[in-house]
């Protein structure tokens, strides 16, 4: 079978609720992809931040086989072997004080939801039903029904409804904004550090920390979405060291499993989830000995092969190297470590097709919303492989 051949079959009998590039991938090893014909390419997405230690990275690997020999799955009616050590390394890395796991970025942040509902309940005396949560115009959480009911984007939720009540959007970025939001049923402020899906937006810098001000003087609770900025993308561990502020409660996944498997978690640095009695929450696979001890193995391949400063260093590096192209189609390069964005002029003729002429020059990226390219490549991306990677922008968008 050929590329068109896999291509007809998933358009025969898949739904169509994607639109991707006609490239079929068959196998991958650090930044690079091959398709079933045998072509190369760079991987400049790295499937939204999940696969930050590089394609099939040969420890996650291992530690998954080795698992995957012993035991895989328990259900929580048991405990495991790896559940614990998961915990104690993924508290001591982050500061936390407690860890709820989960699978999808989406359930980690509806198990927040569930969370902060309690407390405000439970802890700050919000009448019953009233809680109310604060999310940000542009925002991205994921796909459920009552994620995509606090979208702003109406692509997101058109035909979905009806929706979950007790959100309330404000723009990102206007700490005023959040100020005069806040009501007594206030429970929690929930944003992405800096928003991935709406384009690369970077709040302005002091933004996170006068956030942080107003949660803690209004007894709300700060929750970050760090499942695309966390893990090393923008140089840091976790985004919102840069602004030196700390979550109260902060949400990982994606790159946890390294790309393996999917591994979510929510973590709280107060005594939020505390609150959660037996029964009141989890899920079949969540906390299983296999998640578990691949994201071990996970975490410490990212931390002890440099890649955080990779992120950030490199991440210079791409990011100046496309500041310097000469062209009018670009009219902003945006990012932070290996989150980066390159917004095109619009009459540019949208993001989509410079997306398809790099295909053809081996180098793979995706077009957020209509002008914006994301370029995110695995954090094992050396200066020689972003040299490989500016030669093909550079000519295709140097027009
Ligand atoms: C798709 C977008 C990115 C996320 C943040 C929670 C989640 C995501 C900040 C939910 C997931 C993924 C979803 C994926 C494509 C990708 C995406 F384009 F959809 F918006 F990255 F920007 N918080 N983002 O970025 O995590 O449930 O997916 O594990 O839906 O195709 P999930």
């Amino acid at each position: 079978m050929d590329s068109k051949d896999f291509i007809q079959l998933e358009d025969t009998f898949g739904a169509h609720n994607y639109k991707p590039l006609d490239v079929v991938l068959t196998r991958g090893q650090g930044v690079w992809v091959w398709d079933v014909a045998g072509k190369r390419y760079m991987d400049c997405l790295s499937a939204y931040s999940a696969v930050n230690q590089g394609h099939c990275h040969p420890r996650i690997m291992q530690a998954m086989i080795a698992q995957a020999r012993k035991l895989t799955l328990t259900s929580r009616a048991f405990r495991n072997d790896q559940l614990g050590l998961f915990y104690r390394e993924l508290c001591e890395l982050t500061r936390s004080h407690k860890v709820l796991p989960m699978n999808s970025g989406a359930e980690a942040v509806e198990t927040v939801i569930k969370a902060v509902r309690k407390w405000g309940y439970r802890a700050k005396g919000i009448p019953a039903e009233h809680a109310e949560i604060i999310v940000c115009e542009n925002n991205f959480h994921g796909r459920t029904i009552t994620i995509v009911g606090f979208s702003s984007d109406p692509q997101a939720r058109g035909d979905f409804g009806p929706f979950t009540p007790g959100f309330k959007i404000i723009p990102f970025g206007d700490a005023t904004a959040l100020e005069n939001a806040v009501t007594p049923n206030t429970v929690a402020f929930l944003a992405e550090p800096i928003q991935g899906e709406a384009g690369v937006i970077i709040p302005p810098a002091g933004y996170l920390k006068q956030v942080r001000k107003i949660c803690s003087d209004n007894n709300i609770v700060l929750i970050l979405d760090e499942i695309q900025t966390g893990l090393g993308r923008t140089g840091k561990l976790l985004a919102e060291e840069h602004e030196g502020i700390e979550a109260d409660l902060t949400l990982i996944g994606k790159a946890l499993s390294g790309g393996f498997y999917p591994v979510s978690a929510v973590l709280s640095n107060s005594e939020v989830l505390g609150l959660l009695q037996p029964g009141e929450h989890g899920s079949t696979f969540g906390g299983n000995p296999l998640a578990c001890a691949l994201a071990r193995e996970a975490l410490k391949v990212l931390i002890e092969e440099g890649m955080i400063d990779n992120a950030r260093d490199t991440g210079d590096y791409f990011r100046t190297a496309l500041s310097q192209i000469r062209t009018p189609v670009i009219k902003e390069v945006r990012g932070k470590g290996l989150l980066i964005a390159v917004e095109l002029t619009p009459d540019a003729g949208g993001a989509r097709p410079y997306c398809e002429k790099l295909m053809q020059k081996g180098l793979l990226c995706k077009e957020t919303h209509e002008n914006t390219i994301r370029f995110a490549p695995p954090l094992v991306i050396t200066r020689e492989q972003v040299d490989w990677a500016m030669e093909r922008i550079a000519a295709v968008l140097g027009g």
